[in-house]
């Protein structure tokens, strides 16, 4: 067993002063037991918790670290940015040739406002979209997160589906009875909402590829079925690419599949690892928000020098290495082929879903394709495996209704230890 008696002892500090002695639910591993692991430093595809031990990182802080953690180009553009203070509260150039490189790399969005989270940006989205359509309703897929906003905590995935909250207290009649909600890859639910509520509509808002029911991917014309009632029925369409937005494509899930959102959200990897969040679209939704139109959203560390000195490296290095989704894709695919080997050689009924550096492991024998499906999971059974990945030495996202995130720095060598591992793991489930 490995030493952690200085992540145990920091943890029963932290529980007497932070709730649930973590920042992010999550994070607590509550929902796969065990001491949650206190993380000191971190290099390349390496995490270092505080007792000294050494863990392949397969969370990358939940998706920014996709050139593993350190890299010197983030490193060397947050150096310099410190040394001119970091914040004034006032434009800078650096918020201009990023809004202007998003509006490159991601054709869809004529204009972009920057924010602190993937939260703030989903909930400034919905306003604007509320406030350009005039009308009150929205339409969320059951299992997506969008972050903590009151209106998307309903039948949420992630954390809210981990502890099985997907329905928060606290969160008001009057504001749930505006979300309305549908199976995710079910088009004729969508019909129907559409049908019993015309135009009350504002938007549909979903994660093109869900990462946060673990890995789910849309079936084929999903997404262009739902672009082509937005179209016809006058909705914004709003593609949640938070997780997905630079990660599996330079122009994301919406450059992958070929469809094109009204409005796109945005957060992680554009940060480069700093709090950041961002939402944007079509300029004449856009020219809705304040000061240049009616709808109000605002923020004191909104494009932050120094989460824009980070965020510009990182995506500066991914438009100039294009070969970087190859590389990703390499790895994650490659993962995915060798670990279904591995299930069919010792017999156990699992699936896989992955696309890119995204993948999940589902401990049931159903294809995933939707929140009911990934529901059939066995979820003791996942908290069993990530013990036994831990203990050899694999960090994974500590719940079952998470993806996997790979980054550019897993080598091959690194890739062998993570199989080494899974396959160890899976016998010892069998
Ligand atoms: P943040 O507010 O956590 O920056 O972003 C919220 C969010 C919005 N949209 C999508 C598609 C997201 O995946 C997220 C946040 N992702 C989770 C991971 N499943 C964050 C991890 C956590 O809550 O600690």
């Amino acid at each position: 067993m490995r030493d952690i008696s200085r992540s145990k002892s920091l943890f029963e500090k932290a529980k007497h002063f932070i709730p649930g002695g973590v920042n992010s639910p999550v994070r607590a591993f509550r929902a796969v037991g065990g001491n949650p692991i206190f993380i000191k430093k971190a290099k390349g595809p390496w995490l270092y918790d505080e007792d000294g031990n050494q863990y392949v990182d397969l969370i990358n802080s939940w998706g920014p670290m996709v050139l593993g953690h350190a890299h010197p180009v983030v490193e060397e553009a947050v150096r310099e940015a410190l040394q001119s203070s970091p914040s004034f509260g006032a434009p800078t150039a650096r918020e201009v040739e990023m809004a202007e490189l998003i509006c490159t790399m991601v054709p869809s969005i004529e204009k972009v406002r920057m924010v602190n989270s993937g939260t703030e940006a989903t909930m400034s989205a919905v306003r604007v979209a509320r406030g350009f359509t005039g009308r009150d309703k929205i339409i969320k897929m059951e299992g997506c997160y969008h972050g903590h906003g009151d209106s998307f905590l309903i039948a949420a995935g992630s954390g809210a589906l981990t502890f099985g909250t997907p329905d928060s207290p606290g969160v008001t009649k009057g504001t749930a009875q505006d979300t309305l909600i549908a199976p995710f890859n079910n088009l004729q639910a969508i019909q129907q909402l559409i049908d019993q509520n015309s135009n009350q509509i504002a938007a549909i808002i979903l994660e093109p590829v869900v990462g946060n029911m673990g890995c789910v991917l849309p079936m084929p014309e999903y997404l262009q079925g739902l672009r082509d009632l937005c179209t016809k029925h006058n909705i914004v369409l709003i593609f949640d690419e938070v997780m997905t937005g630079f990660r599996l494509a330079s122009g994301g899930a919406q450059q992958l599949y070929g469809v094109t959102p009204d409005m796109t959200t945005l957060g992680k990897i554009i940060g480069g690892g700093l709090p950041v969040g961002a939402y944007g679209g079509r300029k004449d939704i856009m020219d809705f928000v304040s000061p240049q139109g009616p709808v109000y959203q605002a923020g004191t560390l909104a494009g932050n020098p120094m989460a824009m000195a980070a965020g510009l490296a990182m995506l500066k290095h991914l438009r100039a290495n294009p070969e970087v989704y190859d590389h990703l894709d390499g790895i994650g695919s490659a993962l995915a082929d060798e670990m279904n080997k591995q299930i069919s050689s010792i017999g156990l009924p699992y699936t896989i879903n992955q696309v890119g550096s995204m993948l999940t492991l589902f401990f049931t024998d159903q294809r995933v394709i939707d929140f009911d499906t990934a529901k059939t999971s066995d979820t003791g059974l996942f908290g069993k495996y990530f013990q036994c990945m831990l203990e050899q030495g694999i960090y994974l996202p500590p719940s079952q209704y998470e993806a996997m995130f790979f980054s550019t720095a897993i080598t091959d060598e690194v890739m062998e230890l993570i199989l080494k591992a899974n396959h160890r793991a899976l016998q010892a489930l069998a």
